[in-house]
């Protein structure tokens, strides 16, 4: 025993004894983040087996090349300095996942003043007992080294030697990606999705992959030409649904106000939580406008987003392009690229001015710049919210409760008839937002094992009040009767790793909890309150946040035929009821359900594991359909091809002339 303990300390002070070393410390802390942090949803043993090597080729590749260095602090600065990056590297993705459930991308780095802000104090959240792991090296070294077990390496390693390992890792890398290439053909060029990338390749390839992708996108506006404007201005104007005239123009010339519900998933809306015997309705205040008939509701509308969350939402919602595939449209293109946005679609052929009320910093997401491209006259971010105080507010700002009556100082000075977006906050991961705000309610945590999702009622709970609040408002200033709300849930908030922990409170088996199920929790509640109205009622029609900006104009009568908007009217009756999730090859439409691999009866919930032909025409042109819509899209984000194109009646903005400083006065000026 003695002796394996010696030839073991022997072994690992020499130079390459060390690297290897390391190696096995690094590999050991992705299997673990693989098995504890990270869902890599393998489907088979050889995709387990394509995890469980993965980290070894480029570990070693990194890691070996410290052992050209003939001297001595050179070999272990080189090949120390690159285990710390690595495993940094490799943290960072462990917590980012926890919040995101996707991997950082290049994109996500190079926006990190942006938008890291916000995760960096998430982070602290975040952190979560199974981290400790990640440190597991440092007593072996303070061991090691302490005890005099562990020294250093003088003699230089052999060239050729060196030379060999890096051979030897290539040839291991080629093979590692010949073995995914078995698994999933044409993975690099299709991309699928980062889960894909990391659960075949590892996360250091991932990284090296999504940079090569931001590489790819500055050589794509740069390349882009109006001839591929034509290509889209083909598809838009085949995919034109006309607005059914019972609705077009019913609120004509109304206020408009738009609520940002955070994080608000439609399984709310009418919920009730049972908690030691008694029953708690979440939303009551939402519940009445979802059943009123002064509303037009959807059931069946699907958030859209993907890494860029809410920003991915505004996008959608304000522009009907989707957001793209890797990191944030407003982060990577929304302060530069031409839009044709809602409030400065509203400000041409309406009169309107727009503004923004938000109490997180006007710097996340981009907004600051986003906004003014546009068109938004006015943005008032945390720093017009003077009665912020750390017991009000929390990571992503101040609370509801405090914003909606904060911003009326600058609402009652607004020139009519306006376009007016609350974003909301309090409702969001980790939500804890409420922990010495005065104004908390007392509503009860739900009792599962998952902490998060035992916030989530509370919080839901407080923004539903706060929208009350906000109601009475405007019903005893009249601005009610002259305005619209419409009001939509930006995405999920309880994501799908954790959703499993809301089966039971959903009458449903967490051991039988499905894709289908995971699917379905991506509703969010989609209303446009008008009040005065009666033909309202709720719509089964299916649709997606891309789908809203076309119904919301043709509402307000605004003529959108000449519009580049990827979206289709709810209520016209050509909508095609087919909603494309961001991720390639997953939708929805009344008869099936694509996500995460498999495909299901939207209606049933059963999962259709041996599709017959007709069943598998069908949904081969679905999933063409939605691959389309994507890719126009795309080809309008990465390229800038709006600067291509001006749509009839409207001109292209110019940005240089809003700014967001001093803006009380600015109002006041008007
Ligand atoms: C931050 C808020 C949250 O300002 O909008 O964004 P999210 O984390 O949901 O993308
Ligand atoms: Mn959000």
């Amino acid at each position: 025993m003695k002796k394996i303990n010696e030839a073991f300390w022997k072994g690992v002070s020499s130079r390459l004894g060390f690297v290897f070393l390391l190696l096995f410390f690094y590999w050991l802390k992705n299997i673990f983040a693989y098995f504890v942090n990270i869902n890599l949803e393998w489907e088979s043993r050889y995709q387990v087996m394509l995890s469980l090597i993965n980290p070894i080729p480029l570990g070693l590749m990194l890691l070996g090349l410290g052992l050209y260095f003939k001297k001595s602090r050179f070999f272990y600065g080189t090949t120390i300095a690159i285990y710390v990056i690595l495993n940094l590297l490799l943290i960072a993705n462990v917590i980012y996942f926890g919040e995101f459930t996707d991997f950082i991308t290049v994109n996500t780095i190079l926006a990190s003043s942006s938008s890291a802000a916000g995760l960096g104090d998430s982070a602290k959240n975040l952190l979560e007992p199974s981290y400790i792991f990640y440190l597991i090296d440092i007593p072996f070294f303070i061991y090691g080294v302490f005890r005099k077990k562990l020294k250093t390496d003088s003699k230089p390693f052999n060239k050729r030697a060196s030379f060999a390992i890096t051979a030897l890792s290539t040839l291991l890398l080629s093979a590692n990606l010949f073995l995914a290439e078995v698994n999933r053909g044409e993975l690099l060029t299709r991309g699928f999705s980062n889960n894909y990338i990391v659960r075949a390749m590892g996360i250091p390839f991932f990284t090296a992959y999504s940079g090569n992708l931001t590489y790819q996108a500055s050589q794509a506006r740069s390349s882009a030409t109006s001839d591929d404007m034509k290509k889209v201005e083909a598809y838009v104007k085949e995919h034109y649904a006309a607005p059914d005239p019972k609705y077009y123009g019913i609120a004509k010339g109304r206020n408009v106000i738009v609520i940002h519900l955070e994080s608000f998933q439609q399984f709310l809306i009418d919920y009730k939580l049972q908690v030691d015997g008694q029953s708690y309705e979440v939303t009551p205040f939402l519940n009445s406008i979802y059943h009123s008939n002064e509303t037009l509701a959807f059931s069946n509308f699907f958030h859209q987003v993907k890494s860029g969350k809410t920003s991915d939402a505004e996008t959608l919602m304000e522009t009907s392009l989707f957001g793209l595939s890797t990191g944030s449209y407003m982060v990577n293109y929304g302060g530069t690229n031409t839009a044709y946005a809602a409030p400065s679609i509203l400000a041409q052929t309406g009169g309107y001015t727009s503004a923004v009320f938000h109490g997180n910093t006007g710097s996340f997401w981009n907004r600051n710049n986003t906004y003014k491209q546009w068109g938004y006259n006015y943005f008032f971010d945390s720093s017009a919210f003077t009665e912020k105080t750390e017991e009000n507010s929390f990571q992503y700002g101040l609370n509801d409760k405090y914003m909606f009556p904060g911003s009326i100082k600058y609402l009652e000075q607004m020139q009519q008839p306006f376009y007016v977006k609350y974003l909301t906050v309090s409702n969001h991961y980790p939500y804890t937002s409420l922990s010495g705000d005065e104004k908390e309610q007392g509503f009860p945590l739900a009792e599962t094992k998952d902490e998060t999702v035992n916030g989530y009622f509370a919080t839901a709970n407080y923004l539903d009040s706060a929208v009350k609040d906000f109601f009475d408002y405007l019903k005893a200033t009249g601005l009610y009767d002259t305005s619209i709300i419409v009001m939509y849930g930006d995405h999920y908030g309880i994501s799908d790793m954790r959703s499993s922990n809301l089966a039971e409170l959903l009458g449903k088996n967490p051991e039988t909890w499905s894709n289908y199920d995971k699917a379905m929790l991506q509703r969010v509640p989609y209303m446009i309150h008008i009040p005065g109205y009666t033909g309202g009622g709720i719509s089964n029609t299916f649709g997606g946040e891309v789908d809203a900006l076309p119904t919301l104009l043709h509402i307000l009568g605004v003529d959108t035929s000449s519009y580049i908007q990827m979206g289709q009217d709810l209520l016209s009756p050509d909508n095609k009821q087919t909603v494309a999730f961001r991720t390639s090859g997953q939708y929805v439409t009344p008869q099936y359900t694509s996500y995460s691999g498999r495909l299901y009866n939207t209606q049933t919930g059963e999962e259709i594991t041996n599709p017959d032909e007709t069943t598998k025409k069908e949904n081969e042109a679905i999933r063409n359909a939605v691959a389309t819509q994507l890719s126009m899209s795309d080809a309008v984000q990465t390229g800038d091809l709006l600067r291509f194109y001006t749509p009839d009646g409207l001109n292209p903005l110019d940005s240089s002339t809003i700014s967001y400083t001093k803006q009380m006065d600015q109002l006041k000026k008007i």
